[in-house]
């Protein structure tokens, strides 16, 4: 993870809210976060905020971690390219040794919040942040893995992972209405309510359902399936367009 950048304020957003962002208020609920995730039983490794880059907390967009192998991405907004050097670096010791990192060239760009990683498989949004090029360059990088890539169109919406996300290696959660579930092909596929969409961005590790507070469907849903869930107030994180997903990068 990332602290949140002293310049938050200045984040990149579709659609800019009258409210302002609160910056001390999205410190509080990021510490949260980390929280919830030790609370997992993860290890949390957070690195030191970049102020000169107001959306660094979101550093799921800067690299797709598999096991040993990353592919350091090209995010698809300008003001976020020097995101990612520090990611990498930091990924390069924890995966020590045994670890294969390559990085992303131009043309391509990809955006690791349409990148949606389930077992064998990675789901990647096709959207205005992944383009053409950067969807074979995860082709190209995980298929010589033994990874399947299937591209989904992503449309009207920021990222893939804003509408679905991994409930385990056999299920996603997916927000209704948003993309065709048979791009999950085989995989169970549990619809929430457009209108609890923002939910459908969580982050199950280990037994425990970590989602944003209020949303009374999706936390049913993931309670059925036997999970304890951790709910989070989000606020300032989701006028940033952010979500749970986006502030962490999961290893392992
Ligand atoms: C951006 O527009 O790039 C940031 N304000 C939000 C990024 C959210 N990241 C994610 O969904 N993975």
């Amino acid at each position: 993870m990332r602290g949140i950048s002293a310049t938050f304020r200045d984040a990149v957003v579709m659609h800019p809210t009258a409210e302002a962002i609160d910056v001390e208020r999205a410190r509080l609920q990021h510490a949260a976060y980390v929280h919830a995730l030790r609370s997992a039983g993860l290890v949390v490794e957070i690195m030191p905020p970049l102020d000169a880059h107001p959306d660094a907390c979101f550093v799921e967009d800067c690299a797709l971690v598999a096991g040993a192998h990353a592919l350091v991405t090209r995010p698809g907004a300008l003001s976020r390219r020097g995101e990612t050097e520090s990611v990498a670096e930091r990924i390069v010791d924890l995966l020590g040794d045994t670890g294969r990192v390559e990085r992303t060239y131009a043309p391509a760009t990809i955006d690791g919040g349409d990148c949606l990683r389930v077992g064998k498989t990675w789901f990647v949004g096709r959207s205005a942040r992944t383009n053409d090029e950067g969807v074979r360059r995860v082709r190209e990088f995980f298929g010589a893995l033994g990874f399947a890539v299937v591209e989904v169109p992503v449309e009207g919406f920021l990222h893939l992972k804003c509408v679905a996300s991994r409930i385990d290696d056999g299920a996603v959660l997916l927000a209704e209405g948003t993309v065709d579930p048979a791009h999950f092909g085989n995989l169970e596929v549990v619809t929430v309510p457009r209108d609890e969409a923002y939910a459908a961005n969580a982050v199950v590790v280990q037994g425990t359902a970590i989602i944003a507070k209020g949303f009374p469907r999706v936390r049913a849903a993931l309670e059925q399936r036997g999970l304890r869930i951790i709910e989070l107030a989000l606020s300032e994180i989701a006028k940033a367009d952010g979500s749970l997903t986006c502030l962490s990068i999961v290893l392992g």
